[in-house]
């Protein structure tokens, strides 16, 4: 089987380089020539811009994927950034979280720092442990069944939410929430068009919460809160490199 990885980007003033598109899977022998078009042609027509800078990687795997189970996914109804807020913290405080930890979260994710991968935060001491807090923890070498993603398709479908950006944020989500060490995730998305963000738990599973931020608003990214006694170096490499594929869908 093959990872196959694309990441767009352009080059503003000075040699800022900004982001345009990512996207990623793992596929079969057969189906490599078809992806790579579909991954040139999203990042040729992304509505943030024509990439200078298009990276498609096609990486064998070696090791046997690992599969895991999608979270099942929920979306609350929620009117104002106020309201995500408050609904975070009562739903992570009910699973055992730190308020500390929730509230460094909401530094992390609210600041105009952008970091392209996610924050990890201890849950009881609420310190930072992501070695590189600009590139920060890139969640990587992931992918879904087909099957699945059949069953996932139809389920979104019903719930009126079958798109790009909810399948793959539910596929990432679903790997990191995999690991042991992993407690909780929150994430608002960067783009300043999109207002709904999502918390998960192995308890709760993926809940959307619309309105998390307002329209035009630029900041956003991801937390992992992990266990105090995580092994650091271990569950990087799980998130960055251990190969994960997404193989049941429960609704
Ligand atoms: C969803 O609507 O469920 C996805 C929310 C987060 C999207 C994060 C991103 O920008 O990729």
């Amino acid at each position: 089987m093959w990872n196959i990885r694309m990441r767009a980007s352009k080059t503003v003033g000075s040699q800022k380089e900004i982001h345009i598109s990512g996207a990623e899977g793992i596929y079969e022998d057969s189906e490599i020539s078809k992806i790579v078009k579909k991954y040139a042609e999203r990042a040729l027509n992304h509505p943030r811009g024509k990439p200078d800078n298009i990276v498609i990687t096609i990486e064998e795997i070696k090791q046997k994927p690992k599969k895991v189970q999608l979270l099942p996914v929920t979306t609350l109804r929620c009117k104002s950034p106020d309201e995500a807020k408050k609904t975070i913290f009562q739903t992570l405080s009910g699973i055992g979280v730190p308020t500390k930890a929730i509230k460094n979260s909401f530094k992390v994710l609210t600041s105009q720092k952008i970091m392209r991968g996610a924050a990890l935060i201890l849950e009881e001491s609420a310190i930072r442990m992501e070695p590189d807090r600009e590139r920060g923890v890139r969640v990587s070498r992931l992918g879904i069944e087909k099957a699945a993603e059949k069953a996932l398709t139809w389920n979104l479908s019903k719930m009126r939410v079958d798109t790009t950006t909810v399948k793959e944020a539910l596929i990432l989500a679903s790997k990191v929430a995999s690991h042991p060490d992993v407690t909780a995730e929150i994430c608002i998305s960067d783009d300043p068009d999109y207002t709904t963000g999502y918390i998960t738990s192995k308890q709760f599973g993926y809940l959307r919460i619309p309105n998390i931020k307002r329209h035009g608003e630029k900041h956003g990214g991801r937390v992992f809160i992990i266990k105090e006694d995580a092994d650091i170096g271990k569950l990087i490499k799980y998130l960055e490199k251990t190969p994960v594929i997404v193989s049941g869908v429960r609704f």
